[in-house]
């Protein structure tokens, strides 16, 4: 069945080769999942990462969780591993004689905080100091070559992992090119991201992996590339609610000056 998508077929497909699972900093073996939904723990706020919030386990998936910070909006969540330093236990902070903090964008008065915080950890289910793993050492150097497939985060859209090619490597950098997608996700990251993952990482941690996207990338010896006055817009075939180019002229009304908002172009 080809309905399923499959590292094996598609690495003899491309003839490439997987990045070494040395090259990343993630368990050789990954950690469990012991955290449940519901519980709360202590994390840095991703907007503003010097303060640390109350976060609840808003769902799990493979060594991940989906956290959402409390008084915060359901629409700012995000996602960490169960052995990302981002995350502690409740209490943490309170021991390093640190304060927790009101997440950016908190949706009460400030001054209500302190009351919010006591509400909201009453009775609330803590989630044990067994659940946080260690996070692994980072690599001493980056490894990563051109051409090596991975598995990585899609930056825009989180939740997904998706097959992916290290493009380039400058210094302590790698470019994460999404295979399929005609460049509209890649993105730089450190060559030690947490975001990025050996081949075969979502199969072993049970979390879905995106197939890869239906664009045919040719290899760079055979792209055609476009003079750069022409280059098209990579957002032009990605957005589906781009309006005509050119905008059709807007009704005149009588003594007016027809005048569209900047914002339309
Ligand atoms: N439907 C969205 C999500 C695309 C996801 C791309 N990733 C997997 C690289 C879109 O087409 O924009």
């Amino acid at each position: 069945a080809k309905d399923s998508f499959s590292w094996e077929e598609y690495l003899k497909e491309t003839s490439a080769i997987p990045a070494p699972p040395s090259c990343f900093r993630q368990a050789r073996a990954p950690p469990s999942n012991d955290f449940k939904v519901g519980m709360k723990l202590e994390a840095h706020d991703p907007r503003n990462s010097t303060s640390v919030c109350i976060a609840t386990v808003m769902g799990l998936t493979g060594v991940r969780l989906r956290l959402r910070l409390d008084g915060s909006d359901n629409s700012n969540d995000f996602w960490r591993l169960v052995d990302s330093s981002d995350i502690q236990p409740i209490g943490t902070c309170e021991k390093n004689g640190d304060m927790l903090q009101p997440p950016l964008g908190f949706r009460m008065n400030a001054s209500s905080w302190p009351m919010f915080l006591l509400r909201t950890l009453n009775g609330a289910e803590m989630a044990p100091a067994t659940a946080f793993k260690k996070e692994p050492l980072r690599p001493p150097q980056n490894n990563f070559k051109p051409g090596m497939k991975l598995e990585a985060v899609d930056k825009k859209n989180p939740y997904l992992i998706c097959p992916a090619t290290i493009g380039e490597v400058k210094g302590d950098e790698v470019f994460i090119m999404f295979d399929g997608w005609r460049g509209a996700f890649d993105y730089w990251c450190k060559f030690d991201s947490r975001d990025i993952f050996p081949v075969g990482w979502c199969s072993l941690t049970k979390h879905s992996l995106q197939p890869p996207g239906n664009s045919v990338t040719l290899p760079k010896s055979l792209q055609i590339l476009p003079a750069s006055p022409s280059k098209p817009n990579r957002r032009s075939m990605q957005s589906p609610y781009r309006l005509p180019n050119p905008l059709p002229p807007l009704p005149v009304r009588k003594g007016v000056r027809g005048r569209r908002p900047k914002s339309e172009t």
